[in-house]
């Protein structure tokens, strides 16, 4: 490798390993709904690489050794690179992301659930003893699944916290739920994800996770407040 390349490479590593973490990074996963996207995208970018480099390399054997591939006919080109190579592919980058997508959906109740209401620009979270509170956190038991009915006040907003799962719509007079995790206790950020209006930047909050048993005091402690 030339020196020039070199350099250039070991400059660029750190901002491109820099993007991998972070407190919205989805690709530094801290829950299992998140590391199940973290892997898909993974697997989504890796095939994506290897697609590329085969093409550039048939770009470059076409150009610099146009003989080695003259014995190809126009039909082999149809059906090698129109019907055998996308068939592979597409069961592998399909499957995978059927069945990791399928693992995020929400079969049966959570043990616990926690209401969500968007409204610009602010979150307000409902928890099962009734305490409401819109102070931007919502606390939750680490290492516990917890499923979040989600609605809106006023228009379309969106639910996100990247390091423990997906993004869900929140929509007025409908009710969408989305199941979170979190490993570890920690705080989590989350953000609007669909632009909702000039606040919408503000529109963030941060999800708590607490020991379980720290959680199970909170709620006692908070109970008919
Ligand atoms: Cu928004």
């Amino acid at each position: 490798m030339s020196p020039v390349l070199k350099t250039l490479c070991l400059g660029a590593t750190p901002f491109v390993l820099a993007g991998c973490s972070g407190e919205l990074s989805t690709l530094d996963p801290a829950g299992p709904r998140a590391a199940n996207l973290a892997l898909l995208w993974w697997v989504m970018f890796w095939g994506s690489v290897v697609l590329f480099a085969l093409v550039m390399i048939l770009f470059f054997l076409a150009y610099f050794r146009s003989a080695l591939l003259a014995r190809f006919t126009p039909a082999h080109w149809i059906i090698g690179g129109g019907l055998i190579l996308p068939i592979p592919v597409l069961v592998l980058l399909t499957g995978t992301a059927l069945v990791l997508g399928e693992q995020l959906l929400p079969h049966g109740q959570a043990p616990l659930r926690i209401g969500v209401e968007a409204s610009r620009w602010e979150w307000r979270f409902t928890y099962p003893n009734g305490v409401n509170s819109a102070e931007e956190v919502v606390h939750i038991p680490a290492g516990q699944p917890v499923d979040f009915e989600i609605s809106a006040a006023d228009v379309i907003h969106s639910f996100w916290v990247p390091r423990l799962g997906g993004k869900i719509d929140a929509v007025p007079g409908h009710v969408n739920v989305i199941r979170l995790e979190a490993d570890e206790p920690g705080t989590y950020w989350g953000q609007c994800a669909e632009y909702c209006g000039e606040g919408h930047d503000t529109m963030f909050f941060r999800v708590e996770a607490h020991p379980p048993e720290v959680f199970a005091a909170m709620m006692e402690d908070n109970a008919g407040e």
